[in-house]
C-alpha cells in the first residue's frame, strides 16, 4: 500500500474569496463592456507612445437602497480634488483616464459649472447674431478652451463615468487590470470619496421603499416578497420607520496592488475630520495595504493643506502660501509647521493659486523616481 502523500494545497486567499464573491454578488454597470473597450484603446495607445498614464478616480460614489433606485446615501465630494488634479496631470505630460462620479465636476469645464455663476453669465451677444464671451472671461477662457481643445485633440484625455459603489469598483477593477501594458509608467490616483458601507443585493429592496402600509393587503394577497428592514420591536410605528442596516464594503486596496495593478503606482487619499487622527489613519492604511503614497486631507482644510505619507520618510505637509508669500510648500510664515491648519484661522490665500498645483508635481516626481527604479531593477534581473 502507497503511502498518503500530503496535501499541498494552498490555504484559499481570503482577499480573493472576498472579491469573487463581492463581484458575483453584485451585477456590474450596464456600459461596463462598452467602457472597458474605450479605456483598452485609450490606455494600449499610451503605452505604445511609452507616455505615463494617470487613472484619477473622482467624486463620491452613491449607495442606492432600491434595486429599482429611487432614495440611495451619498456623500459631499463635488470632485473638485479629483477634476481640478486632472488638469494638472494632463499639463506635467500625462494621458489622463478619468473616472469620476456622473454629474460631478469636470477637468476644464469646471470653470464655468457648479459655481454660483450660472454658465451663460460667462457670455454675452456678439457681432451678427453670434455668442462671445463676455470681455472679464475672454482671456481666461481662452486658455481654458485651448487646453481643452489640446486635450481632446491629442487623445490624452478619456472621460468615464459612474454611479453607485459597485459600479465604481467594477470600473476600477477593469481599469485597473487594462494598465498593465503601461508597467511602472502607470499611476493609480484614486481621490474618489468612496462609501464605506452598502446594501448587500440580498437585502435590497427591488421596489421602492414604502412610507406606509398602504399596499400591505395588495402585496400580502400577491405571492411576492414583502420588503422587510425593519426590526421587531419598534417604538415608533412600523409603518413611519426606516431602519437601514449596512455591511461594511470590503476593502480592495490589498487586491489592487497585489493583483490588479501589481506594477503600477498606486496612491490613494485618506479623509478625516478629526485633526489628532489623520498622519496615524493614513500610515495605517499604508502599512495595512503596502502601496506607494497616501495622501491625507481634513474636510475643512483639504483645499489648503494636505499630508504625503509614504514609505521610509517623514510625512510631508503641502501647503498653499499665505496671500502674497509666494513660496511655501512646508513652510508657512517661514515656520515649518508638521501640524494641522487651524479651520478657523485658515490663511488668505491667492484665488488663483490650487493645492492641487503643488500635489501634481511633488506626485509625479515621486512616480518618476518609482519608474527609473522599476527600470534600474529590471536591468539588474
Ligand atoms: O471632491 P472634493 O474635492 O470635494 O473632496 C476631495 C476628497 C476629500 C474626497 C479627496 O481628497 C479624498 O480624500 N478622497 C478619499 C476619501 C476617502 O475615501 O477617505
Amino acid at each position: 500500500m502507497m503511502d498518503s502523500i500530503p496535501s499541498e494545497t494552498p490555504p484559499p486567499n481570503l482577499d480573493e474569496l472576498a472579491e469573487d464573491h463581492y463581484f458575483k454578488a453584485n451585477p456590474p454597470p450596464k456600459d461596463l463592456a462598452k467602457h472597458t473597450k474605450l479605456a483598452r484603446e485609450f490606455i494600449d495607445f499610451h503605452a505604445a507612445a511609452g507616455r505615463p498614464l494617470v487613472l484619477v478616480t473622482s467624486g463620491g460614489t452613491t449607495v442606492p437602497l432600491e434595486k429599482q433606485t429611487v432614495r440611495f446615501i451619498d456623500n459631499f465630494s463635488a470632485g473638485t480634488r479629483g477634476a481640478t488634479s486632472a488638469e494638472y496631470f494632463l499639463e506635467a505630460g500625462y494621458a489622463v483616464l478619468f473616472l469620476h462620479r456622473q454629474f460631478s465636476l469636470l477637468p476644464f469645464s469646471r470653470h464655468y459649472s457648479h459655481s454660483t455663476d450660472c454658465f451663460l453669465d460667462f457670455l454675452k451677444e456678439g457681432p451678427n447674431g453670434s455668442v462671445v464671451a463676455r470681455d472679464d472671461d475672454a482671456a481666461k477662457m481662452l486658455d481654458v478652451l485651448r487646453k481643452y481643445r489640446h486635450a481632446r485633440e491629442s487623445n490624452r484625455l478619456l472621460v468615464l463615468p459612474f454611479v453607485s459603489i459597485s459600479d465604481y469598483l467594477h470600473e476600477l477593477r477593469s481599469i485597473a487590470q487594462l494598465m498593465t501594458p503601461l508597467g511602472p509608467r502607470g499611476l493609480l490616483y484614486l481621490a474618489a470619496a468612496v462609501s464605506d458601507f452598502f446594501v448587500p443585493p440580498d437585502r435590497m429592496s427591488e421596489h421602492k421603499i414604502q412610507s406606509t402600509n398602504a399596499v400591505d393587503p395588495i402585496k400580502a394577497a400577491t405571492t411576492e416578497e414583502v420588503f422587510d428592514n425593519f426590526d421587531s420591536s419598534p417604538a415608533v410605528p412600523r409603518s413611519k420607520r426606516l431602519v437601514v442596516d449596512l455591511d461594511p464594503v470590503p476593502k480592495f486596496l490589498k487586491n489592487l496592488v497585489e493583483g490588479w495593478s501589481p506594477e503600477g503606482m498606486i496612491v490613494s487619499f485618506k479623509l478625516e475630520t478629526d485633526p489628532s487622527i489623520l498622519v496615524h489613519k493614513a500610515r495605517y492604511s499604508l502599512d495595512r495595504y503596502q502601496h506607494h503614497l497616501v495622501i491625507g486631507n481634513l474636510l475643512s482644510t483639504r483645499k489648503w493643506e494636505v499630508v504625503f505619507v509614504s514609505p521610509g520618510v517623514a510625512d510631508r505637509w503641502i501647503r498653499l502660501p499665505a496671500a502674497g508669500k509666494g513660496e511655501a510648500d512646508e513652510r508657512i510664515d517661514g515656520v515649518i509647521k508638521d501640524e494641522p491648519l487651524d479651520p478657523r484661522t485658515l490663511p488668505e490665500g491667492d484665488p488663483e493659486m490650487e493645492i492641487e498645483g503643488l500635489i501634481i508635481p511633488a506626485v509625479k516626481e515621486m512616480h518618476d523616481k518609482y519608474i527609473e527604479k522599476f527600470v534600474r531593477r529590471q536591468k539588474k534581473e
